[in-house]
């Protein structure tokens, strides 16, 4: 490992002009500490840094990357879509096209939206709900991010008080008030809330597989509970699979645990690494967006050419070859287990959670199941470890509370290699 002194340059000069020298804050390895190496390319498992190191990723851009970096046919419908054009903000075929391919693999959908990031999608689907119900409240849960609306930088009230507080600066106590959060996997509070709040909530938001306080699954039941109490009180239940959408299987976690939303919010994966999010699903709830009904929503790149040909040159791949998912299955359990053997070995406290080809490894001896029981991992430990593994060529998420990714171009020899660093490394 060459030391970082390119990066170093680069985000000093960054941090003069961006604030944080980041566009998205987990960038700056705050929660880590050191400095973020700067990535110049990618290809398949592996990205390089400006100071010529190579690491074999386990971020992928935060999920998009199911196939690998710079996957060759993605690569070309890309080049192609540009040479032809990259934006005209006008009708173009290929939005119907990614369209029909995302409600094939949703039957919950008969329509879908396309924006350019998960927060617009989440959003807009949250504006949907209210506009449907006509009512002021929604259910999201503690250690869930849905993007940074502001109805979303939200936290749990103390106590009795349930009503949310602002979780950023700048976000008013009204709007914050209208979001209730919940503990995760905890059906009790649910229950209270809808007897309290009794017609008054308009939509739950949940992520079905949690991504972002680490991996946490749900709770056996936990979902279809979900399911019926919001279909018992006429409130939207949306299932936002930004993170999960085409990552656990072609239909996403609700394929995966069978259950019908009415309202589905998709990221990431739809993009292949440019810029899209979708939100879909019932007709009765789509056709109340505008121009069809009175629900406002807009984006000048929405469904632009260069998004729309990489989605559907990933989603065609996926669908070519099922078998992906086996071995992102295969590959990522080989990974988890390999990595809490050494720890066991060691004498090092880590547990693990993971669906498919999402995982966390949390420090510390318990069972990860809620924001309460993540938040007691040791944060420091795991500095240590995410610095150790960058040194031994291994990217992970630089934060406890990220899931790690797996994507089809890592192969055996990869996850053997990121064993014996973990080894090291703890
Ligand atoms: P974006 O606005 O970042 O495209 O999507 C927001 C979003 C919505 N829903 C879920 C389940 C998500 O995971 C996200 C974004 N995920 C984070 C990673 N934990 C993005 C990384 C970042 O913020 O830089």
């Amino acid at each position: 490992m060459k030391p970082r002194k390119k990066s170093q340059e680069l985000h000093a000069r960054a941090s003069r002009v961006i604030p944080g020298g980041v566009d998205s804050p987990v960038r700056a390895f705050k929660s880590v500490g050191g400095e973020p190496p700067y990535i110049v390319r990618g290809k398949g498992s592996r990205i390089w840094d400006a100071d010529g190191n190579d690491y074999i990723d386990y971020v992928g851009s935060w999920g998009p990357l199911i196939l690998g970096h710079a996957f060759p046919s993605v690569v070309e419908a890309v080049e192609k879509a540009n040479r032809d054009g990259a934006s005209f903000g006008a009708c173009t075929p290929a939005e119907a096209e990614l369209a029909e391919a995302v409600i094939e693999a949703f039957p919950s959908m008969d329509k879908v939206r396309f924006v350019s990031s998960g927060t617009e999608a989440t959003m807009s689907a949250i504006r949907l709900a209210r506009a449907f119900t006509r009512r002021n409240y929604i259910i999201k849960f503690e250690g869930c991010y849905h993007g940074h609306a502001d109805s979303l930088l939200v936290k749990a009230g103390s106590g009795v008080a349930t009503l949310g507080i602002p979780g950023s600066a700048g976000v008013l106590d009204e709007q914050a008030k209208f979001t209730l959060a919940l503990p995760f996997n905890n059906q009790q509070a649910v229950e209270e809330v809808f007897h309290r709040f009794k017609n008054e909530i308009a939509c739950v938001i949940v992520e079905p597989v949690v991504g972002n306080m680490g991996c946490v699954a749900p709770r056996k039941g936990y979902l279809e509970f979900l399911r019926s109490i919001t279909e018992q009180q006429g409130a939207v239940l949306i299932l936002d699979e930004v993170m999960t959408g085409f990552r656990l299987s072609f239909g996403g976690a609700q394929e995966l645990f069978n259950i019908k939303p009415d309202l589905t919010t998709l990221g990431k994966i739809i993009g292949g690494g440019l810029p899209v999010g979708a939100y879909g699903g019932r007709a009765e709830l789509m056709d109340m967006i505008a121009p069809l009904g009175p629900v406002y929503q807009a984006g000048t790149l929405s469904g632009n050419p260069l998004a729309m040909a990489a989605g559907l040159a990933t989603l065609r791949e996926l669908k070519q070859h099922p078998e992906i998912y086996r071995q992102l299955e295969q590959h990522s359990a080989a990974l988890v287990d390999g990595v809490l053997d050494a720890a066991k070995k060691k004498g090092v406290a880590l547990t693990a959670n993971r669906v498919g080809s999402m995982f966390t490894w949390f420090f510390q001896p318990g069972t990860v199941h809620d924001w309460d029981t993540a938040a007691k991992s040791d944060t420091q430990a795991f500095g240590k470890f995410h610095g150790a593994m960058l040194e031994h060529g291994i990217y992970l998420p630089p934060s406890q509370y990220e899931a790690m990714f797996m994507s089809a171009a890592h192969s055996e020899s990869d996850i053997q290699q990121t064993i014996a660093a973990a080894t090291g490394a703890l």
